[in-house]
């Protein structure tokens, strides 16, 4: 029984994805993925905007074991809030094979942040999407900056592909790694050479903007397990920029706008030779790249 009841139309995880076929290179990074409470011990957050099945850390580990990755870097969801604790008590079970990307608020003390990031965390998400949060004026996003200066940390954006136009000033300003969750939403019906993708790839030619060329299952108009529509514009992320790329399966999936069907994890990752066909671009994506940014400071 869970302490909360999940939304009536909510999709959970796929409960038996297939073994890929494609081999994963040894030390690879699922770099977007999430935990679920579970609720009863990790609340999820008042001001939520979905309430979602339960999906902790002991499934997160027994997926990225099946589909033969070393390591996660566990993304806070928006269910949670800027409530942290089911994200860093899965970094802190995960014996160093874990890292996060916190949501933090302006009146985090030093302590709390020291003690986040002894736990692994190395980022923080500032979500823009406007079904999942509630915008924020840009003080908020300037006095959190000011508060991680000193770690050394870097941020994640979340945004839709229309808000990049508006949002430039501002995240062309951010003084750190910017790392752009699911290429910046693209409307991949249009061209990947259309104006609209042009724009993002322009934002791409900073020198501090990653992407994360992921979640063909959020963004195709098309059938699984192909999702033929997605792979041009992941694939042309991953040629121009591959040491600034990152790739993750985004389970359990949050679905508050995805219709239709829960993708199988195994299958999502065969995408993954369509998007980086070489030896060379699959080891930077999954394996050169995340280790790098999460866990670049080890010694
Ligand atoms: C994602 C995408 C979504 C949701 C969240 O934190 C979240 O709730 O990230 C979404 O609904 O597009 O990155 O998993």
């Amino acid at each position: 029984m869970s302490a909360f009841d999940m939304d009536a139309d909510w999709l959970p995880f796929h409960p038996t994805p297939e073994k890929p076929s494609f081999a994963l290179p040894a030390g690879a990074v699922d770099a977007h993925c999430h935990v679920f409470g579970p609720g009863a011990q990790f609340p999820y957050a008042p001001e939520r905007k979905y309430t979602p099945c339960d999906a902790g850390k002991e499934d997160l580990f027994k997926l990225r074991s099946h589909l033969g990755f070393a390591r996660n870097v566990i993304v806070q969801a928006t269910c949670h809030g800027a409530d942290n604790r089911a994200m860093v008590d899965a970094l802190l079970h995960s014996n160093g094979t874990a890292r996060g990307v916190a949501t933090i608020r302006p009146d985090i003390t030093e302590t709390e942040l020291k003690l986040m990031h002894d736990a692994g965390v190395r980022g923080v998400r500032f979500n823009f999407v406007k079904r999942l949060v509630d915008p924020k004026p840009d003080t908020h996003y300037l006095s959190i900056i000011d508060k991680i200066k000193g770690f050394g940390w870097h941020i994640v954006v979340y945004f839709e592909a229309a808000d990049l136009e508006e949002r430039w000033d501002f995240f062309t300003s951010l003084p750190t790694i910017v790392v752009v969750d699911h290429m910046g939403r693209p409307d991949v019906t249009k061209q990947a050479d259309g104006p609209e993708f042009v724009r993002f790839l322009s934002f791409m030619q900073r020198e501090n903007i990653w992407a994360k060329v992921t979640c063909p299952e959020r963004l195709s108009k098309m059938p699984p397990p192909d999702y033929v529509d997605f792979v041009p514009f992941a694939r042309t992320v991953v040629e121009r920029h591959p040491d600034r790329v990152l790739w993750g399966t985004d389970w359990p999936h949050p679905n508050l706008n995805m219709v239709g069907h829960m993708p199988d994890d195994g299958a999502l990752v065969d995408l993954i030779p369509h998007i980086a066909p070489t030896t060379e671009l699959q080891r930077k994506l999954l394996v050169d790249n995340p280790v790098r940014l999460y866990w670049g400071d080890e010694t």
